[in-house]
């Protein structure tokens, strides 16, 4: 079988590693959120295709959800000692390999989607792993404090001020000049099924689908989604400020009715959201805490049986 998965960071790569190891026979092509991504140094950092990479290539830390296993900080300390901003970025030694070869290897020209699977090669994920696009995109975020009214990058707000400051706006900038890179659309035709982990709604899948065309080969196919949002909370971050920023209710009903009929024709909610309803959409009701890994690959399992009696 031929599955088709969008995905952010911790969300997207713990539910890839279940859907591995639930349809281990299966083609799985990933198109990997790249709005998150930032030059720092003079270097290219990739936060969720690296997430996504590492999960599945078994150098995670497994703990924090990002960044490398057995990490140290020694090239974060000395840049600090040079007074060198930002310092509120954790790249950590291991880290820093990976994105001076990215830098490298975009300084002499590669795309993005080349350069990432030059990365597998080494981390072998066990998927073929694409950017949504070469193009690059950023997603910033309009806030407003002692300094004014200014947007800041997405990891500015996230990771620097926690989402402590509301979003006015989240604007991923790039996105209408941006092309789905190459093998996106090819394996979106070819899939058998599309599966949307429970990733962040919006600075994830939201993120994928505002590149011109995904959306709309998205919606020729069956497609399955996880709802990230349990009894009316994100299950671990601050999707919840994501959320709020474009209008929309932390729910499960909420994200499908964002998400709608047009795209979706499967919800998967978590037990204590039974109730969640969308005409056009067959939702059901299961376990969605991905707490180890055969918790995890049963919700794999059950959006793709969802998927396959939808076909
Ligand atoms: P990020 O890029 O690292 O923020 O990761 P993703 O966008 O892929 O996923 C983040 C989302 O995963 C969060 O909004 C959480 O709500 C969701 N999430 C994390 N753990 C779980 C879980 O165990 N079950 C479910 N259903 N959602 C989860
Ligand atoms: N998240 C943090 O909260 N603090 C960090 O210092 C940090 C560093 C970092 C370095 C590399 C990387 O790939 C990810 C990193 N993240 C860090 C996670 C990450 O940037 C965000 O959680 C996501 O982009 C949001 O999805
Ligand atoms: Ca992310
Ligand atoms: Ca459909």
């Amino acid at each position: 079988m031929r599955i088709v998965s969008l995905a952010g960071g911790i969300g997207g790569a713990r539910f890839l590693r279940g859907l591995k190891a639930a349809a281990p026979d299966s083609e799985i092509t990933v198109i990997g959120n790249t709005g998150d991504d930032i030059t720092l140094f003079g270097l290219r950092v990739c936060p969720d295709l690296d997430t996504v990479m590492y999960t599945l290539g078994g150098g995670i830390n497994e703990e924090q959800g990002w960044g490398r296993a057995a990490e140290t900080f020694t090239v974060k300390e000395e840049l600090a000692a040079y007074g060198m901003e930002p310092q509120w970025f954790g790249l950590g030694d291991r880290d820093f390999a990976t994105h001076i070869i990215r830098s490298q290897m975009l300084a002499a020209g590669y795309p993005l989607s080349q350069v990432t699977e030059a990365l597998c090669d080494r981390w072998r994920p066990g998927v073929r792993l694409l950017p949504m696009s070469d193009d690059p995109t950023e997603t910033h975020v309009v806030i407003s404090d002692e300094a004014g009214r200014r947007a800041v990058h997405f990891q500015q707000w996230w990771v620097r001020l926690r989402a402590s400051v509301p979003a006015e706006q989240i604007v991923l900038v790039g996105a209408d000049e941006a092309r789905p890179a190459p093998g996106v659309l090819d394996a979106v035709a070819a899939a058998d099924v599309v599966i949307l982990p429970p990733s962040n709604p919006v600075v994830s899948i939201g993120t994928i689908l505002q590149i011109p065309g995904i959306r709309a080969a998205l919606e020729d196919k069956t497609v399955v989604g996880v709802s990230p949002i349990i009894g009316g909370a994100p299950v671990r971050g601050m999707a919840d400020a994501c959320l709020t920023a474009i209008g929309v209710e932390t729910s499960a009903q909420a994200v499908l009715e964002l998400y709608g009929s047009a795209l979706l024709d499967g919800w998967l909610v978590a037990e204590e959201d039974k109730g969640v309803a969308l005409d056009g959409v067959a939702v059901e009701a299961r376990p969605l805490l991905m707490s180890d890994p055969e918790a995890t690959r049963d919700i794999a399992a059950a959006a793709l049986a969802l998927a396959r009696s939808l076909k």
